[in-house]
């Protein structure tokens, strides 16, 4: 490979993570603006905290090698589908549907998977609301549709997935036994904490079940 070809390669892999963060961006944007809505009309922030990455070149290296993805951008493109990121932490279940539903239901953005991991717990006891957006980035050269994959959950969802993932990485995947099992207790913990927070909450401010929401179809 010449060096111009090297430049070349170089050149076209940052265009293609520029994509993803331009993505990410109007992901966040819609967020925010629904944040401050929501602050501003109905006093009551259902967003606790809002955090995007884009893949570093090494994870997307690895992924493509993992899932035996060719390594070429189209293929890349079609397969790797969590290049950009978008967390949203809520305060309660009820906030992350609410969220969902409203991002969701915004004519330029397309849902192409749904992962609900919260109706269906993995079987170590994680949970969130995972969903693949794709959403128009307007470029010079026109519109590309990018996808980002958004995932929502509460706070106590948020704090056991990242001791989960601490302890994950630590033993390189290989946690003992009995860790798994305190693990998938505290999450099942975690949930019943997330109810009774809810319920209080409930309690406390009744009216607030009238905040907008979207008609859900199932
Ligand atoms: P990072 O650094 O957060 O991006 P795969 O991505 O191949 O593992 P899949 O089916 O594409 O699997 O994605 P899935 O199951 O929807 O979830 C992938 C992401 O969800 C992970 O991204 C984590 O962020 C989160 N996640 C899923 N399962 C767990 C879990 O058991 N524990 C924790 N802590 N997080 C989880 P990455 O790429 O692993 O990492």
């Amino acid at each position: 490979q010449t060096l111009s070809e090297a430049r070349e390669l170089r050149d076209e892999f940052q265009r293609f993570l520029h994509e993803y963060e331009f993505g990410m961006r109007e992901i966040e944007t819609k967020i925010s603006i629904l944040r401050d809505e929501f602050t501003h009309h109905h006093s009551y922030n259902p967003i606790e905290h809002v955090k995007s990455r884009v893949k570093s070149p090494d994870s997307i290296v690895e992924k493509v090698a993992r899932r035996g993805v060719e390594p070429d951008f189209a293929s890349i493109r079609q397969h790797i589908t969590d290049i950009a990121g978008v967390r949203v932490t809520c305060s309660f279940v009820a906030d992350v549907y609410r969220l969902f539903d409203l991002l969701t239901a915004q004519d330029d953005i397309t849902v192409r998977i749904v992962k609900d991991y919260i109706a269906t717990p993995k079987a170590n006891g994680y949970r969130s609301l995972h969903a693949i957006l794709e959403v128009p980035v307007f470029l010079s050269s026109g519109p590309i549709m990018v996808p980002v994959e958004v995932q929502f959950r509460t706070i106590a969802m948020d704090f056991w997935a990242s001791l989960e993932h601490k302890i994950h990485y630590k033993f390189q995947g290989q946690v003992p036994a009995h860790l798994v099992d305190d693990l998938t207790a505290a999450a099942d913990a975690a949930s019943e904490l997330d109810g009774r927070m809810e319920r209080l909450h409930h309690e406390a401010h009744a009216p607030l079940a009238a905040l907008p929401t979207v008609p859900r179809d199932v």
